[in-house]
Order: structure tokens, then sequence, then C-alpha cells
């Protein structure tokens, strides 16, 4: 079986990370085969990316034992070639990205969690800055994603300490956008990629690519970005149904045109 399993369905690209036993933590198989997924994902039927975990974690981050290894990856290798491109697929892809985290993020596996577009998260699942227990500083752009999410110093505590938070904790922090029961999480889950994907699609890499322009921007800056994108956003069809089956006073029908 594939470290990483994908599958594209009602135009939703379902990338599980598959490595249960190791709570998917990663190996550089699967560091590799998950940007090569994540690269199918620029097709343009697909317009939703939802990425999970096989069985009860979500990611682990790095597999320890691979990098203890007597050939294993350098630490050079195991950002350029890994986590960090792994990181900037997901923020380049053109078109929302959700995370479906079903259990324990910790490390890298949660900051590349973190960096998705909508990261929801089932009741009993947590997410760990785990680096700093072993010597590390927080990798995946976790020091550029974390400290935007819930603040400074609430980044720079759970970065120093490495604490467990729950899920519900990290909504409530505005670290995640949702959490929902376990025994309804992949019912909702799929519920939010089945409308995200049925929306405009254009329109949301867009929303996307201004939210992420904002990061550096001044105000002023920042409005004229709005500018530019607003008006590709109008030139989509899915702009124009949207007006007209408002106007028409019927469900609108996007094609992410
Ligand atoms: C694991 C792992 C794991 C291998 C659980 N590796 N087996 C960048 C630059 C270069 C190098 C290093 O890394 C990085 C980026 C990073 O991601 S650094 C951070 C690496 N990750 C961690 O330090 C987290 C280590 N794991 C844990 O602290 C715990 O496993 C957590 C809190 C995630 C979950 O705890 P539990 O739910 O109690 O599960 P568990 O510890 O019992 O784990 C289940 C199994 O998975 C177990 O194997 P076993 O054979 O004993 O059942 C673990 O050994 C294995 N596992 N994480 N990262």
């Amino acid at each position: 079986m594939a470290s990483v399993h994908f599958e594209v369905k009602d135009h939703i690209g379902f990338i599980t990370l598959n490595r249960p036993e190791k709570l998917n933590s990663f190996n550089r198989e699967m560091a590799l085969l998950l940007q090569q997924h994540l690269d199918d994902c620029k097709k343009k039927e697909i317009r939703c990316v939802y990425i999970t975990g096989a069985g009860k974690g979500f990611s682990a981050g790095q597999d320890l034992s691979e990098v203890t290894a007597p050939d294993a990856p350098g630490f050079n290798v195991i950002l350029s070639e890994h986590y960090n491109p792994i990181v900037t697929r997901i923020k380049r892809l053109e078109k929302p990205v959700l995370a479906a985290v079903n259990g324990v993020a910790a490390g890298a596996g949660a900051n590349i969690a973190l960096c998705c577009d909508i990261v929801i998260a089932t009741q009993s699942a947590s997410f760990m800055q785990a680096f700093s227990k072993i010597g590390l500083i927080p990798d995946s752009g976790g020091t550029h994603t974390l400290p935007r999410l819930v603040g400074w110093q609430k980044a720079s505590a759970l970065m120093m300490l490495g604490e467990k938070v729950t899920a519900t904790d990290a909504e409530r922090m505005g670290m995640i956008y949702k959490v929902f029961p376990d025994e309804h999480f992949d019912e909702e889950a799929l519920k939010m990629a089945k409308t995200l994907a049925g929306m405009p699609t254009l329109g949301l890499a867009y929303t996307k690519k201004v939210l992420s322009l904002s990061v550096n921007n001044t105000f002023e800056d920042q409005v004229l970005d709005e500018d530019v994108f607003q008006q590709r956003a109008a030139q989509t069809k899915d702009y124009r149904e949207g007006v007209a089956a408002f106007l028409e006073k019927r469900p609108a029908v996007f094609k992410g045109e």
C-alpha cells in the first residue's frame, strides 16, 4: 500500500497520509509522494483538495527512526526537498485545500495542516509543536503561520513548551476553523469539501492569493491588489452565473471557470 493514497471523486482530490502504524510520520518516500499528489491536484477538474491521515493520527511529523538511520537524509535535504516543497505547493495551489485533522498532528505534521486554507479537526484530535522537545526549531512554515493564527505570545509559548493543544482549544484560540464530534467528523468534513468543490473555484483561488499578499502589504497596496483580483473575478463565468442565479432566484451552478 502506498504511503500516500490519492483518489479523485466529485471534483475533490482526496490525499490520505498512509503510514498509520507510525502515526503517518514522514519518511522520504511519503514526503515525495505527497508532493507528487499535490501536483496532481493542479488538474482543472479538481476543485478542492482534502488532506487527512489514515488510522488514529493525522501525522506525527518527521519519522524519527529515519533521521537516526545510518543512511539518513541530511537536514538540508529534509527541509529543502521534503517539507519546504510540500508547504509551498499547498500555498500555491490555486484552489482551496482543506485539512481534515483526524487525530494528533505533531511537528511538521501540525504545520503542514496549519498551512492549509481551512483546518477542521475531530474532537479527539490535538496539535503539538513537538520540535522543542527534541531540540529542534519549528519548521514547515510554522514560524510564519502560527503567530499569524494565534498571535505572537501564544505561538511563542506553544513552540517553546511543545504542549499538546486539544482540538477544542485550538479552535478557541483561532488556530483552526472548526471542531466536529468524532462520530460526525467524516460526514461533516466531506460535506465541507463538497461545498468548496461546488463553489466558484477561480474566485476562491483569487481570495487565497490576495489573503496571502496581505502578509507583506501595506493597507494601500492591499486595496490595490484587491482591485486587480476583483477585476479578474468579475471576468469569470462563475461570477456571471452567481449574479444571474441570484436575480433569477435559483441556486447557482458554478463550473470553476
Ligand atoms: C513515531 C513518531 C515519529 C517515528 C509516533 N517518528 N515513529 C525536520 C528536520 C529534520 C529532522 C527532524 O524533523 C523535522 C520536522 C519534525 O517534524 S520534528 C518533530 C518530529 N515529531 C515528533 O517529535 C513527535 C514524536 N511523537 C510523539 O511525540 C507522540 O508519538 C505523539 C504525541 C505524536 C502521539 O503520542 P501517542 O498518541 O501516545 O502515540 P505513540 O507515541 O504511542 O505513537 C504510536 C506509534 O507511532 C509508536 O510506535 P510503536 O511501535 O511504539 O507503537 C511511535 O513510536 C510511533 N511514532 N511518532 N515522529
